[in-house]
């Protein structure tokens, strides 16, 4: 019981990293395990309450809204709002970004933009979710209404950004730009625990996710960086292995504990990538770079992307950094699209 350090305790242990903390980005960051353990409460017991299945609704994507998107939606929109230390989010379920008009909230100093919930056409299959987030300081002038520009910076300005995964177990992962930190619900307490401290991803795996039903749309370098990978080496053996959920948190998350390259490229459905870079992608390249990764979008680092709209999508390349530059030769020599 005695090493027994939980989220909160570490936020604040950790808030003295950044001298001038003023303990906002910690409150801020507590709000986000609050909404975490609720969603976690209904997402396990979704399959005995009629709460799955589509809520009837689609969101911009054009996607049908499962009832638990719009709940871990509104779940994570109200405990940002209630801690006053968030002037306004973005998220994939909203159409546009929303401003917190409270005295308080348009005193605050950062946004937030989240994927409530990732992955949630698998949820009534019981399959892993997950919920992604990235945290910015805004750049609009404090006590007035959030604007676009506090949305659309490069994922460089991010101060911190996250992902909680309802699996097996349910776990936050999060940086604040000093390493990235794991930890473990304990429902009989209530706290997500500390388990995994400074999370590194292997330089080199031998794991590649990557949807290959869309094989025939690829870029010809993807192509033949999955045969390379299907081919047996100079010993005759072949070190690789597809492993492919089809949750970004699921793939993303088995990836960093074991080294790995996950990979949406472009396809004929999706022509600039299916992933989005403000709520997926961004915040899910600072947790790779800051584990010792790389993350792409098959030319420059995702987060360099100057972002043009909030539901911008991109091709992305994230992983192990032996990996991605093996990618990058086979996509510099086969420049073709298809
Ligand atoms: P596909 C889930 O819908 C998601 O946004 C990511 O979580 C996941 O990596 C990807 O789409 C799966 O897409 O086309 O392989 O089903």
């Amino acid at each position: 019981m005695s090493n027994l350090r939980t989220l909160g305790e570490f936020i604040i242990e950790k808030q003295h990293d950044f001298p001038h903390a003023s303990g906002d980005l910690s409150s801020l960051l507590s709000s986000i395990n609050l909404a975490a353990k609720i969603v976690h409460r209904e997402i396990n017991k979704a399959g005995l309450v009629d709460i799955t299945g589509a809520a009837g609704e689609e969101n911009i994507q054009g996607e049908a809204q499962q009832k638990l998107d719009v709940l871990a939606n509104d779940t994570f929109k109200a405990a940002l709002e209630n801690r006053d230390q968030v002037c306004g989010i973005a998220s994939e379920e909203e159409d546009d970004f929303v401003s917190f008009d409270s005295e308080l909230n348009k005193q605050a100093k950062y946004v937030v933009l989240m994927d409530p919930l990732d992955g949630s056409s698998n949820i009534d299959v019981n399959v892993s979710v997950g919920t992604i987030f990235s945290i910015y300081r805004r750049l609009s002038p404090i006590g007035g209404l959030t604007e676009a520009r506090d949305f659309l910076q490069p994922g460089t300005e991010q101060v911190a950004s996250g992902y909680v995964i309802y699996g097996s177990s349910t776990m936050l992962v999060y940086t604040t730009g000093k390493g990235v930190h794991g930890f473990t619900y304990d429902p009989s307490i209530g706290s997500f625990c500390l388990s995994h401290e400074d999370m590194r991803i292997p330089k080199q795996g031998f794991i590649y996710s990557i949807n290959e039903g869309n094989y025939i749309n690829f870029p010809a370098g993807v192509k033949k960086y999955l045969k390379y990978c299907q081919e047996e080496d100079e010993a005759g053996k072949r070190p690789y292995t597809s492993r492919y959920i089809g949750s970004l948190v699921s793939d993303f998350h088995r990836n960093l504990l074991l080294g790995g390259i996950f990979l949406y490229p472009s396809t004929r459905a999706y022509p600039t990538g299916k992933l989005r870079l403000l709520y997926e992608c961004n915040p899910i390249a600072f947790l790779t770079e800051q584990a010792g990764g790389e993350a792409t979008d098959g030319e420059g680092r995702i987060m360099e992307i100057k972002p043009g709209e909030l539901h911008q999508r991109v091709p992305f390349f994230a992983g192990s950094t032996d990996m991605v530059k093996t990618l990058h030769g086979f996509l510099r020599d086969n420049p073709d699209q298809y």
